[in-house]
């Protein structure tokens, strides 16, 4: 079986949702804490160099990281949960999916661990990527057209990542004030029943 190793309400969560969706069977292995040293970051160091999460360990023993090859490996199996082949909405779905891991994700990376890359002037970074991410997600809000998912009555793989990143910064104030669309979608996700276990083991609801 798929291990899953990731922290509640981390990036984790978003291949726990995308998993649980596609009816594909995991465990859980909370490395709570990996993100400083000690015995849980030394488990998820010998995995994934990174030290990140998702992390996942495969049926056959591989490794799998970044959670939009874990989005194209469940594609694989359930190509339902994109928009199908030949559509513009494929093409938008590619584009966004690889546009979020791209710019926003990385946002995270920087500002939630400014220490690393600015010794001297943490806080400044830490800011000047909250506003630059802020940007990100407006421009997003403006290439949502699609109610009550992103790409209408479809749900798709890019409505589990829309579901978790409204739960992290700047947070759900933040967008429903300035990301209606994106809120509103995140919420159409929040009511799926076969979700609710998962959404709720990592406090999303
Ligand atoms: N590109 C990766 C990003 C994963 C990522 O940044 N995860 C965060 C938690 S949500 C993390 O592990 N941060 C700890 C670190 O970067 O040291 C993905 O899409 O899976």
């Amino acid at each position: 079986m798929i291990t899953v190793y990731g922290v509640p309400g981390w990036g984790s969560a978003i291949s726990e949702l995308m998993l649980t969706l596609a009816d594909i069977p995991y465990q859980f292995t909370n490395v709570d804490g990996f993100d400083q040293p000690g015995p849980q970051r030394q488990t998820l160091q010998t995995l994934n160099p990174l030290c990140q999460v998702p992390t996942l360990q495969l049926d056959d023993g591989s490794v799998m990281t970044e959670s939009a090859a874990v989005a194209l490996m469940i594609l694989d199996k359930r190509p339902d949960l994109a928009p199908a082949a030949g559509t513009s909405e494929r093409k938008q779905f590619w584009r966004l999916l690889v546009w979020l891991v791209a710019n926003v994700y990385p946002t995270f990376t920087y500002a939630d661990y400014p220490e690393r890359w600015a010794q001297d002037a943490p806080e400044q970074l830490r800011e000047s990527c909250i506003r630059y991410r802020k940007s990100l997600y407006l421009w997003l809000e403006s290439q949502l057209k699609a109610t009550p998912y992103a790409f209408g009555e479809q749900l798709t793989l890019l409505d589990i990542y829309l579901c978790v990143m409204r739960t992290w910064g700047p947070r759900h104030s933040w967008f429903k004030e300035n990301t209606p669309k994106l809120s509103a979608i995140a919420d159409a996700v929040n009511t799926l029943p076969e979700l609710q276990t998962v959404l709720r083991s990592n406090n999303i609801i």
